[in-house]
């Protein structure tokens, strides 16, 4: 793809438009880069890009797009109808997203996993298997290192690893993992992308271009995933932690089974090499396993990393222990499926701290969970009122306006034997920077008790 001499007009200037631009101005483009943001909040991204500050121009958010702009290249977190995405689409102008672009240039073998929950740890996972046999890999994308920097450098490594969001899906046209992962889907992004149906067709985009040589790893648990399997070109494998699968993996009790079809191979793992809690995340391992196989990883070399895999950091994170009260950190956990999987993996009564900005969940599905799992809820941030109205009346339920607060109600009321568990269930953008802040000030207030 020619870029040189060609005018684009990035979107944002975070972690993905600052990418961007580097990797632009390496290749000649005439880059123009607007951002909603006011000049002075944008001054670390600008010290950032000081040795390309001359290969760019700035153009105040708002402005309408140039006539003179040949392709559009909007940051993640820009909703599909903003309306310079609606001008350019409008007017035929090309619009693409970092992933798309990036993919265009890379040279690896790639490794690609979505799904509303669980991307983080299954895209980490995969990494740790392929470095623990021996292969060099790249981990990135929506977990923090767009893949536009890695196709900028010398791309050295044997496999490329990557967390893919819906929003990174939303402008792709060519994007082609070699193996796609799509691990569940359910609400989440709603007000980003309209309609609960939006979201899943974006989720399905991750497989558009597969082709039989391609492999797609779905969960048969999904209740989508039987039609969206008649609907692939890639060569399919399934997992399931409650049901035999002919071609795929799948818990039988204490044991792994990862069945291959033509060959008829079937090989067993054992179900203690999972050191993480909850069946969500044997769903996680079992997806990861049957890519690491695939790319090419020894049994032994998957059950050692499985073994030594202790989780990622606010994803059901035991943050302490105080006067026999668990507390634990969830703070990744931003949406309603995310809180269902983590009140699934306590036996002990729990107090759950729950809130932070809508992204219009359905808290009503937590009724069934609530109900049988909390023994009190206690609700902070922006959409507090929301949750005490569609499920407080359930168990007893307080409203604090911050998190600090609702942190000190749930100390108040937990005893003994109860898990105090931060999982929010919503955005933290109301009060914090972003959910590792969240759940970094959770764990420093646990481990300043006494
Ligand atoms: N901006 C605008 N106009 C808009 C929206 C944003 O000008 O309409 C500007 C903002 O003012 C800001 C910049 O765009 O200056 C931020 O862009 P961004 O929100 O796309 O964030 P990046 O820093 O580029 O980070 C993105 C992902 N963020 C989002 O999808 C919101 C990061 O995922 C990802 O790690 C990074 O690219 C590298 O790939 C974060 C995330 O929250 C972790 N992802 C969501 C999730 O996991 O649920 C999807």
């Amino acid at each position: 793809m020619e870029l040189s001499g060609k005018r684009i007009l990035i979107i944002g200037l975070g972690k993905t438009g600052i990418a961007a631009v580097r990797f632009l101005a390496r290749r000649g483009a005439e880059i123009v880069v607007t951002d909603e943001k006011p000049l002075s909040l944008l001054k670390e991204a600008f010290d950032e890009l000081a040795d390309v500050l001359p290969h760019f121009k700035f153009r105040a958010g708002g402005l309408a797009i140039g006539s003179d702009i040949d392709l559009v290249v909007p940051s993640p977190g820009v909703a599909p109808l903003h309306e310079i995405l609606s001008e350019a689409v409008n007017r035929g102008i090309p619009v693409m997203s970092e992933l798309e672009l990036a993919c265009r240039f890379l040279r690896r073998p790639m490794i690609a996993i979505t799904g509303t929950n669980g991307k983080t740890t299954t895209t980490t996972l995969i990494g740790e298997i392929l470095e623990g046999a021996g292969k060099k890999v790249f981990v990135g994308g929506n977990i923090g290192r767009p893949l536009i920097g890695y196709v900028d450098g010398k791309q050295e490594e044997e496999y490329v690893v990557i967390e893919v969001s819906s929003f990174q899906l939303q402008w792709i046209s060519r994007f082609r993992p070699d193996i796609a992962v799509l691990l569940n889907v359910t609400r989440d992004h709603v007000n980003y992308h309209g309609t609960f149906a939006d979201y899943l067709c974006i989720k399905e985009r991750i497989f558009e271009n597969q082709t039989g040589e391609d492999l797609a790893i779905l969960n048969a648990d999904d209740p989508f995933t039987e039609v969206l399997s008649k609907r692939l070109a890639s060569d399919i494998q399934h997992f399931s932690s409650c049901r035999k699968v002919r071609h795929g993996m799948f818990l039988d009790q204490e044991t792994l089974i990862y069945r291959r079809e033509p060959e008829g191979t079937e090989e067993v793992y054992p179900r203690a090499m999972i050191r993480i809690p909850g069946i969500h995340n044997i769903e996680n391992v079992m997806a990861a396993v049957m890519a690491s196989r695939e790319a090419g990883c020894s049994r032994e070399a998957v059950i050692k990393a499985v073994e030594g895999f202790k989780g990622i950091a606010h994803r059901i994170e035991f943050a302490g222990e105080k006067g026999g009260v668990a507390f634990y950190d969830d703070s990744k956990a931003t949406n309603v499926g995310a809180v269902m999987r983590a009140l699934e993996t306590f036996s002990r009564p729990v107090i759950l701290l729950m809130g932070g900005r809508d992204k219009e969940g359905d808290f009503e599905n937590l009724a069934t969970p609530v109900s049988q799992r909390v023994k009190r809820l206690v609700l902070f941030g922006e959409a507090r009122a929301k949750i005490d109205g569609l499920i407080g009346g359930l168990v007893k339920t307080d409203q604090a306006a911050t998190l600090g607060d609702a942190m000190e109600l749930a100390r108040h009321h937990a005893s003994a034997g109860d898990v105090v568990l931060l999982s929010p269930g919503c955005a933290s953008f109301d009060e914090f920077t972003d959910y590792k802040a969240r759940g970094d000030f959770f764990k420093k207030w646990v481990g300043n008790l006494s």
